[in-house]
């Protein structure tokens, strides 16, 4: 097969979404095609040098006039800038928006270059974001529109349909983990957390009110008061400051530990005993099948695309998102059982492995491109 030129649109902050793009983008080019980036800034997780892999970044023009900056414009621009300097066959665009409306209208302009654009959903962008009143016609175009839509679980698919009225076909192409770099080997010393025996438990995200944060300071204040832990907060965002106030008012500062970003999670996440998820949407949370490859069992919520990843039970347990009483029996009933806890570890790492392992995904997005450039 021909090897393509395909450029990736997405959001280079600390999420999903971007994490996803990255980390297909780097696949792709390990595989030969030529990739090309386009956002703001270098996604997080793009770090090192390969041949095959290039960045764009969005040049932003400010003008008095322009009380707003005019960022999707500029987007456009640089999308077909860098599409017609690199020949490119596919465009593929991470969250609908505004990258599906960009990527219309940077199609359109196009028209002799033939590019072909796919847009992933990712969650928000259909259950929050594209809710709103002033978003949701251009969502829906961008999904009616695009020449192929994916979404990262089963159960945004069947949102988005019924959300958005379309019936169109959607592809569903989960989430995926490399098992090589999300290895159960502890590759940081635990002291860096705690100072003797202590279990760790975990929370990484982008501390959106989405996150559900009250519910892991709850949580774990239940779990502190049995088991000898302590909480390690990873990531920044808005409810930062709410989630510190809450562990002050409860007394557990001193056993809570707010890490801010961490741009390579790998190194850390397997210090974790126990990694903790209560959201209130996921359409698949991604750092719950992260903390699976690297043998961390898993307490989440029951919530949107999760029931696709965990395994109840065997891999880790499931409740409703503000439950943190059963959450925390449950996660006490982990942490002080070797035996349960090593079953959850070993299932956790098997199914990451088998269900959702790099290769296997981005071969799928690469017969997706195949088939849509025919
Ligand atoms: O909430 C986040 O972590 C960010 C958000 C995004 O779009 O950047 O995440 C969404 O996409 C991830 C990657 O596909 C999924 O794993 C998350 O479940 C999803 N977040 C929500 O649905 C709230």
């Amino acid at each position: 097969m021909n090897k393509l030129n395909i450029g990736i649109v997405c959001y280079p902050s600390y999420g999903g979404s971007g994490v996803v793009a990255t980390e297909l983008g780097l696949g792709l080019a390990k595989k030969g095609h030529s990739v090309h980036f386009i956002s703001y800034e270098t996604p997080f997780r793009l770090y090192g040098f390969d041949e095959n892999i290039q960045f764009h970044e969005v040049d932003m023009q400010s003008y008095p006039l322009f009380k707003y900056p005019l960022y999707s414009l500029s987007l456009t621009s640089k999308i077909v800038e860098v599409c017609e300097a690199n020949e490119i066959d596919i465009l593929h665009v991470h969250y609908a928006i505004p990258h599906s409306i960009c990527a219309f209208l940077a199609q359109q302009m196009l028209r002799k270059h033939h590019v072909k654009v796919v847009t992933t959903l990712h969650g928000t962008d259909i259950t929050l974001v594209g809710q709103e009143q002033s978003y949701y016609r251009l969502v829906q175009f961008g999904i009616e529109e695009s020449d192929e839509v994916t979404s990262v679980s089963k159960h945004l698919r069947d949102v988005t349909i019924r959300e958005f009225k379309t019936d169109r076909e959607i592809h569903v192409i989960p989430n995926f983990v490399d098992p090589d770099k999300f290895t159960p080997e502890v590759k940081q010393p635990k002291c860096l957390f705690v100072k003797g025996k202590e279990k760790v438990v975990m929370h990484i995200s982008n501390f959106r009110p989405v996150k559900n944060i009250e519910t892991v300071i709850q949580t774990f204040y239940h779990i502190q008061k049995k088991v000898e832990s302590c909480l390690v907060l990873i990531g920044d965002g808005p409810e930062i400051p709410a989630a510190r106030q809450l562990a002050v008012k409860l007394g557990i500062m001193d056993k809570v530990s707010f890490r801010g970003r961490i741009e390579q999670v790998e190194c850390i996440l397997p210090c974790a005993d126990l990694f903790l998820l209560p959201s209130e949407l996921e359409s698949f949370g991604l750092s719950l099948l992260e903390a699976m490859s690297c043998g961390v069992p898993t307490i989440s919520s029951n919530v949107g695309g999760i029931p696709g990843v965990v395994v109840e039970g065997e891999t880790g347990y499931m409740f409703e998102p503000h439950d943190f009483k059963g959450m925390s029996e449950k996660a006490i009933e982990v942490l002080e059982n070797p035996e349960l806890h090593s079953t959850l570890s070993k299932n956790g790492r098997r199914r990451a492995e088998n269900v959702f392992h790099i290769d296997n995904i981005v071969s799928q997005y690469e017969q997706l491109y195949y088939a849509t450039v025919l």
